[in-house]
């Protein structure tokens, strides 16, 4: 007789977190954006495996203060935030490559907190990575990787019976408006339980120079980055995009806060989109924006948090106020 053997633990495998409310896929986006004047696509679109690795670039880059100035941050207070927020589970917006998680979890090892940790992405092949290197490093965790929109509504996250340190690092909240980050931490709001705290990590608006070259490094990375969004399309939509017809551009808009990304047509040309049935006609000098980056001031954050019901524990603010780590709490 055969001995059955326990089947080996998946490593490879993500959760799917299914959409609470209906949000368009590639296509819808692209019909509405792409179709329409003028011409926007979502950030979230570009991580695909590549874009991914390109982030991941785009954070080594000396332009880019960002990861830099959240990392040192949470090197300095990760075990004041994990002793302030005792959690039994870390659950991570938008977590990529989780680098920067590890400070949270060399913390909870020190301060003997054993909590779990389940990263939520949008992209599988980042998910994966993620989880098999922390497995590897830290042998007492347990990940479990969450793959799915986060802007699709939280209400299906796997429910959890004990503290949750909600993170959404990176400054990551910029990508959606004001309007929308507002809107979603009210939806982060809805799913936290009385005790569980948010640590968000956000920039801050500063002199336009740093800004411009943070979104514009010399190596040309962050030019890599947005147009790959163009392979995204060409391989999704089975569009013909001539990545070399366009040029990647970022400006700070000052009255907005924010940073703009486009993609510029450096021709008049025609793309078809395949599987969309359709083509488009660029002309010279016209301009897909693709991502915004919005930049906040400290009471801004302060008062976006309040508003939605969450009380500050602590406000940590990198030097020269150029990047801001909020503790905050559900009462
Ligand atoms: N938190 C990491 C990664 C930031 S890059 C850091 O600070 O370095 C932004 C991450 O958010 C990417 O990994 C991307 O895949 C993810 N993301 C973007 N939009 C998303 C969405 N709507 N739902 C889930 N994840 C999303
Ligand atoms: C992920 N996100 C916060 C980055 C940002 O700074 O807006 C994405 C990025 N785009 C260009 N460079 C980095």
């Amino acid at each position: 007789m055969r001995q059955a053997r326990a089947a080996a633990p998946r490593q490879d495998y993500c959760v799917p977190v299914a959409p609470v409310r209906h949000v368009p896929d590639l296509a819808g986006d692209a019909r509405s954006g792409l179709l329409a004047a003028p011409r926007s696509l979502p950030p979230k679109y570009f991580y695909d495996d590549s874009g991914s690795r390109l982030f991941e670039q785009i954070c080594a880059t000396p332009e880019y203060y960002l990861t830099r100035l959240e990392l040192a941050l949470l090197q300095g207070h990760a075990a004041d935030i994990i002793g302030a927020s005792s959690p039994e589970r870390i659950l991570e917006l938008g977590s990529g490559s989780s680098r920067k998680t590890r400070t949270l979890l060399d913390a909870c090892a020190a301060l003997q907190c054993r909590c779990l940790y389940a990263p939520f992405d949008i992209c599988e092949s980042a998910l994966i990575e993620a989880a098999g290197e922390l497995r590897a490093e830290f042998h007492w965790l347990q990940v479990t990787p969450l793959l799915g929109d986060y802007q699709a509504g939280l209400d299906n996250l796997p429910a959890f019976d004990g503290r949750t340190l909600f993170a959404w690092l990176g400054s990551t909240i910029g990508n959606l408006t004001r309007g929308q980050a507002a809107q979603f931490l009210g939806d982060l709001h809805g799913c936290m339980q009385s005790g569980d705290c948010l640590l968000l990590g956000a920039d801050r608006v500063k002199d336009r120079e740093v800004l411009h070259a943070a979104y514009n490094d010399g190596a040309g990375i962050t030019a890599r980055f947005n147009l790959n969004l163009l392979q995204v399309l060409n391989r999704e939509l089975g569009a013909d995009f001539i990545p070399a017809r366009f040029a990647h551009e970022a400006v700070f808009n000052e009255d907005l806060g924010r940073i703009e990304m486009y993609l510029v047509s450096l021709a008049d040309h025609a793309v078809t989109l395949h599987r969309l049935n359709t083509s488009i006609r660029l002309v010279r000098g016209e301009r897909i924006l693709t991502e915004l980056s919005c930049k906040y001031r400290r009471e801004e954050l302060e008062e976006m948090l309040a508003a939605c019901g969450l009380s500050i524990v602590r406000h940590f603010e990198a030097p020269g106020a150029w990047y801001s780590l909020l503790l905050a709490a559900k009462p």
